[in-house]
């Protein structure tokens, strides 16, 4: 790293360590006792349930099974982390193939800046098959779609998210108090299948529409994992 560089990134650090409110750091989840929603906005905890066992999928948990570190966004309708039907971008490729959210990560950023997006959503970098995590966001009223995802792995390109759920009730005229989940495996349609649960694949080459594979991975199985979305604020 030369020093130009070590001084951009130390700049990010001192950036990311003076941010307001409950805003998430990476790798660093915790509880939200100290969040500061703006008016009308609200915190939010997210808490990942891995669900992941042979038992309940009726397949081997392959060795080491997790989920990659869970990242997203708080954001409006200018912003989608994926599209089911549509194609994954370099950034999905990335967090689907490798668990590598550095692409999305700097997008999300762009988005911070550009008032597309409130608040990261980040979890931490490894997720037990049945361990969990809990990582928080603050948000307002023009951000109130939540989106993420996290890599299954070891697998080809296969990833749990959401796109946009919705944490206002526009019936209600208020933020959501809870919001669970189930999460179903999706395939990322970057990387060929061959071999499953193996990150030596070939290319997926045309790339192929994400769409959930689920049902092809653990035949009858239910969600392997699931998503809490608790208002604390
Ligand atoms: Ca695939
Ligand atoms: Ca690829």
């Amino acid at each position: 790293m030369t020093l130009e560089r070590r001084a951009t990134a130390l700049a990010m650090v001192l950036a990311t360590l003076a941010a307001p409110g409950c805003k998430g750091k990476c790798n660093n989840p915790g509880p939200t006792e100290t969040c500061r929603a703006p008016d009308g906005g609200a915190c939010f905890d997210i808490e990942l349930v891995g669900l992941w066992t042979a038992e309940r999928q009726g397949v081997a948990v392959p060795e080491p099974a997790h989920f990659s570190t869970l990242y997203g966004a708080v954001h409006d309708d200018r912003y989608r982390i994926f599209a089911q039907g549509g194609l994954a971008s370099e950034g999905m490729e990335l967090l689907a193939e490798e668990g590598d959210i550095g692409i999305v990560q700097n997008d999300v950023a762009d988005r911070l800046r550009t008032g597309v997006a409130a608040d990261e959503v980040c979890g931490a970098e490894s997720i037990d098959p049945t361990g969990s995590v809990t990582t928080s966001i603050v948000t307002d009223t023009d951000h109130t779609k939540l989106s993420f995802a996290s890599m299954v792995a070891p697998s080809p390109d296969w990833f749990v998210g959401i796109d946009g759920v919705e944490l206002w009730d526009e019936g209600q005229n208020a933020w959501h108090d809870l919001i669970e989940l189930d999460l179903f495996v999706y395939d990322a349609g970057t990387e060929r299948d061959d071999v499953a649960f193996s990150p030596d694949n070939d290319e997926q080459s045309p790339l192929e529409p994400i769409a959930v594979a689920h049902d092809r991975i653990f035949p009858g199985g239910p969600a392997v994992a699931r998503v809490r979305i608790q208002r604390i604020r």
